[in-house]
């Protein structure tokens, strides 16, 4: 019985971390460019974790051999100094090359996300340049970088599409733009990641990413005086 349960538990354990990677909520299934430099950082931040967990693990293994003869010299600075300068620099860099790729640049499809309890609002330009709003669905133009201007009209809000893009506060009284862009048509799951109340677990949206051909018509949307 006891190995029945292992055997389950082994070959379970990878099943669920494999659905959790390839999960809509995932950031580590990216579709487009900036969800693939955060999912980058993320596994070298597990491997550097995982480095260091293995040499801590070796440096205490070797502690149960007895008292060894090792120099202050090389402990303080080649381990205490050297080592950590190295794992640090290493992490800072990676972390800085990925941060300046999501900073929003020109030449961005522009569009505005208003986050309220519990819904959100998206506005942008729509076929023969009128205004439009839509309601729980963003349409975006697939293969091309938008920059999404968030804002909140009551709480503070996050706005997060795990296989786009990180996560950016939705403030009242202030403007946060953050960059998303989707490789390939589809429709991509985005959730508030801020709790913001009792309605918190439905304030969800969606990302939908239309083929570029056919951009803007293709969208159902309702000029902005029909909406109100
Ligand atoms: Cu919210």
């Amino acid at each position: 019985m006891v190995s029945l349960v292992k055997r389950a538990g082994s070959v379970s354990v990878p099943l669920l971390v494999v659905s959790a990677c390839s999960s809509p909520l995932s950031a580590l299934n990216p579709a487009g460019p900036a969800a693939d430099a955060i999912s980058i950082l993320w596994w070298i931040f597990l491997i550097g974790a995982g480095v260091l967990t293995l040499f801590v693990m070796c440096l205490i293994a070797i502690s149960f051999g007895g008292p060894r003869q090792v120099s202050e010299r090389r402990w303080t600075v080649g381990l205490g100094v050297g080592f950590s300068l190295v794992i640090l620099s290493g992490l800072l860099v990676s972390g800085i090359a990925v941060g300046e790729r999501l900073l929003p640049k020109e030449d961005a499809i522009v569009v505005h996300a208003h986050a309220r309890q519990w819904s959100w609002t998206f506005s942008q330009p729509g076929p023969g340049g009128v205004w439009v709003e839509t309601e729980r669905d963003l349409h975006i133009p697939a293969g091309q970088p938008v920059d999404v201007r968030v804002t909140s009209g009551d709480v503070i809000h996050s706005f997060w599409v795990p296989r786009l893009a990180g996560k950016i506060d939705a403030i009242p009284g202030r403007e946060n733009v953050l960059r998303i862009e989707a490789d390939r048509p589809g429709i991509y799951e985005g959730r508030c990641a801020e709790f913001c109340g009792l309605g918190y677990s439905g304030h969800r949206f969606r990302v939908i990413a239309h083929s570029l051909d056919d951009w803007p018509e293709s969208i159902p949307l309702i000029p902005a005086e029909e909406a109100e």
